[in-house]
Parts: C-alpha cells; sequence; structure tokens
C-alpha cells in the first residue's frame, strides 16, 4: 500500500486498484478561442496547470497504473446537449457554434481535443461524456470494475464543475478518491479553495487532497 500525506488524513491506495482520472484537460476550456473563453473567463488559470497535470501523468506512466482521461464533448447533431445545458449562460459562441477551434465541444472537433502535452498515449482510457460528472450517460463504471478498480486519483478541469461532480458519482459508488491539488484548476480561486474544502470536510466526505509532492514522496518511499 503507498500512504500519501492527504488531508483531512492519510489517503492509502494499491496502484493495482487504483486509476489515474484526468479530467477535461482540452482545447475548449484550456486554450484561448474556446468554451471556457466565450463564457467571459482568463484561460490562463487552467494553462498554469499543465506542466503539473504532466508531471502526474509521467509519475502514473512511469509506474504503470491505470489512466483514463475525459472530454467534455457532444455528438455533432448535440442530440446529447439539452437545452439545461446548451442555453445557460451568456457566452459569446455556445456548444455547437464554430469558432476558431471548430465547433465548441463537439466531438472530433480541435477544440474538443485534449492539449497536446497531457494527450493520451496508447493503452490509456478515453472517456467522452455529455455531462459535468465522467460516469453520466459513459461506460466509465463498467470499465472501472472489469479492471477492479476500488481507487480514484483526480486531476484535470474545473475544480468544482467537472472534477468534484465526478468526485461526488464516484464517492457514492463506492470510490475512495483522492485530488491532487495543484493538479486542478478552477477559473475561480475562490471556487476552487471551496470545492476541497467541501471534498475533505467532515473527515473527508466527498475524498482527500494532497499535493503531487506528498503523492511523489509517497510513491519514492515505497518504491512502488
Ligand atoms: C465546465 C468542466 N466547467 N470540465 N466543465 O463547464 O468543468
Amino acid at each position: 500500500m503507498i500512504e500519501v500525506d492527504a488531508r483531512p488524513f492519510v489517503f492509502s491506495f494499491d496502484p493495482a486498484t487504483t486509476a489515474l482520472v484526468v479530467i477535461d484537460m482540452q482545447r475548449d476550456f484550456v486554450e484561448p478561442g474556446g468554451f471556457g473563453e466565450t463564457l467571459g473567463n482568463d484561460v490562463s488559470r487552467l494553462g498554469a496547470i499543465v506542466p503539473t497535470v504532466a508531471r502526474l501523468l509521467a509519475l502514473a506512466r512511469a509506474r504503470g497504473w491505470t489512466v483514463v482521461h475525459t472530454r467534455e464533448s457532444h455528438d455533432p447533431t448535440l442530440c446529447d446537449c439539452p437545452p439545461a445545458k446548451r442555453g445557460r449562460g451568456a457566452p459569446s459562441l455556445r456548444i455547437g457554434d464554430v469558432g476558431p477551434m471548430g465547433r465548441i465541444l463537439v466531438r472530433g472537433e480541435p477544440g474538443a481535443a485534449i492539449v497536446d502535452a497531457v494527450a493520451p498515449i496508447d493503452g490509456e482510457i478515453v472517456i467522452d461524456k455529455p455531462g459535468k460528472g465522467a460516469f453520466y450517460a459513459t461506460a466509465l463504471g463498467d470499465v472501472l470494475r472489469l479492471k477492479e478498480i476500488t481507487h480514484l486519483i483526480f486531476a484535470g478541469v474545473t475544480t468544482e464543475v467537472c472534477v468534484q461532480t465526478t468526485m461526488r458519482e464516484a464517492n457514492d459508488r463506492g470510490y475512495d478518491c483522492l485530488l491532487i491539488e495543484d493538479a486542478t484548476e478552477s477559473y475561480f480561486p475562490d471556487f476552487k479553495r471551496a470545492a476541497i474544502e467541501m471534498i475533505v470536510a467532515q473527515g473527508a466526505i466527498v475524498g482527500w487532497a494532497a499535493p503531487l509532492a506528498a503523492l511523489e514522496a509517497a510513491v519514492a518511499t515505497k518504491g512502488a
């Protein structure tokens, strides 16, 4: 077992039954001209974590851990994008509209791709999800069950939307979840801080949080 110095207490996991889940590190959220920017956000905050997510991926790959990437994305017909989602906010471009990186959040378009520095490699699982949670309307639950995964380590964007939603879904399904706090980001620093506090509150009611250095130190100690 690997024991990570985490909040609110030590997070223990067996790498054989653990997956790293990297949420929505897509150009549409991280780069100028995508969905995040059309909503009026400063995307540079999200771009700043790319090197940390890459370091986390390098650790997982070096140790042979299961790696899952998610992409928030829709069918080109938008049959999986309800008005309750497409109509929200006042973006300059809505989901499905054509922007500088192709149609916003549509599968197969350049903007829906994961940024190069943290892109999936052969053998890694990629889940396209129409919702905020990665378990909703996807095969993620089945994929993890077949691999006998019990613990999930999370990174990606945005902390309080798709990361937190997926952690809550995972917690309800019985997974123990650790969030790598410097490998996740929000357009709103206060929301990131609050989301992490909510996750670890009340004795890890949703899960644990730790910096990447704590995970690296724990792995180095075990030589796992
Ligand atoms: C958002 C996400 N923020 N991946 N999506 O709409 O968090």
